[in-house]
């Protein structure tokens, strides 16, 4: 199978994220992408490859032309605030929760980044638009490869998407990888599309870009959000709006789950798919399910990963795997890669 590499992945890599009052060391390194490159090198896994190029327009498929424009300048608006902010990483601190305007763009920048985030844990950085830019583009061709007709493909894209929705960051997530990868595929004429969502937090981002859709199924098994991140999204009562009604489908788990219980969700997820017709998968493959994850509550080992893989490679659907989670920075390549070889046979 062949993998799109974000070889500008290391440009974004914030410092601190805000835990308990203090500013912690990110969980969301360059190292975890640095590791499952080389796994997948040292397996011979195929072909490694710099992604295509793809204008604005690929990006304004999923997300809103006013939020790109603020993700492209938000570093420029930092440093211009004044010139030490280059030696920090800008984080929002104010945010519009209910009964405040979102359709008047604040001039203030801490505003704006509030606007368009939902929490403190998504540094920005000086390279954060590039990086996250070319890993879309990741996303983008490995469906296009899809598109031409490739059983598989593999987006290894840093940072992660699923969180991100059509105008916020957040969850370490600025632009949607697997939102972008499904539609573009829904663009090449592909009329219905899956996507799972194996990323041990919700995809509240992917569910949103979708939730009154018929045409893109989303299925999500994840730490129960009454008691993990995101919280406020993921719960099994949403089933989709209006067009969208019965298109979307939450397995949320307790904490603790081991593979046993986490497959008979995967096993559900599956036949919901097939039921829905999709002609092609696209997979946000998070590995924060693994039971060495420093965040996540969730009890899968290495090998777990390669069962993974064979089973969705058995939905015998055109699949792009993205790369999303996963934080035993150790183990992450095996993990992800695992998945990717048993998919692959
Ligand atoms: N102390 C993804 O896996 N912070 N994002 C949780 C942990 C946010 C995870 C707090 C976790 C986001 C793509
Ligand atoms: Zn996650």
């Amino acid at each position: 199978m062949i993998t799109f590499y974000n070889a500008l992945h290391a440009r974004h890599q914030g410092k601190f994220e805000m835990f308990r009052g203090n500013l912690v060391p990110c969980h969301e390194v360059p190292a975890r992408a640095d590791h499952v490159l080389a796994e997948l090198q040292r397996r011979k896994l195929g072909l490694v490859q710099d992604p295509l190029d793809f204008d604005v327009a690929a990006l304004e498929a999923i997300h809103s032309t006013r939020y790109l424009r603020f993700l492209e300048s938000a570093w420029d608006q930092w440093v211009a605030l004044d010139p030490a902010n280059a030696q920090n990483d800008a984080l929002p601190s104010v945010w519009p929760t209910r009964t405040f305007r979102i359709d008047i763009e604040p001039q203030n920048f801490a505003a704006r980044m509030g606007l368009y985030s939902f929490d403190a844990g998504s540094p920005l950085t000086a390279g954060t638009w590039v990086a996250a830019r070319q890993g879309a583009h990741c996303a983008l061709s490995a469906a296009e490869r899809v598109v031409q007709g490739d059983r598989a493909a593999f987006a290894l894209s840093r940072p992660p998407g699923h969180h991100a929705g059509a105008d916020f960051f957040g969850g370490y997530c600025f632009l949607n990888n697997a939102a972008l990868a499904a539609q573009h595929l829904r663009n090449a004429g592909m009329d219905r599309v899956a996507i799972i969502d194996v990323d041990y937090h919700h995809g509240n981002g992917t569910q949103a870009c979708f939730y009154d859709r018929a045409d893109v199924f989303f299925a999500s098994i994840h730490g129960d959000p009454r008691t993990e991140y995101p919280f406020y999204l993921g719960h099994a009562d949403e089933t989709g709006l209006g067009a969208g009604a019965d298109a979307n489908l939450n397995l949320p788990l307790p904490r603790g789950t081991g593979y046993d219980e986490w497959s008979d969700a995967l096993e559900v997820a599956l036949a919901a798919i097939a039921r829905h017709g999709a002609q092609a998968l696209v997979v946000s493959l998070g590995v924060d399910t693994f039971a060495g994850d420093p965040i996540s509550g969730f009890k899968l080992q290495s090998d777990d990963y390669l069962r993974m893989g064979e089973r969705i490679a058995g939905a015998k659907l055109p699949t792009v795997l993205v790369f999303e989670g996963g934080y035993a920075v150790q183990e992450v390549g095996t993990n992800a890669v695992n998945v990717v070889q048993a998919f692959a046979g």
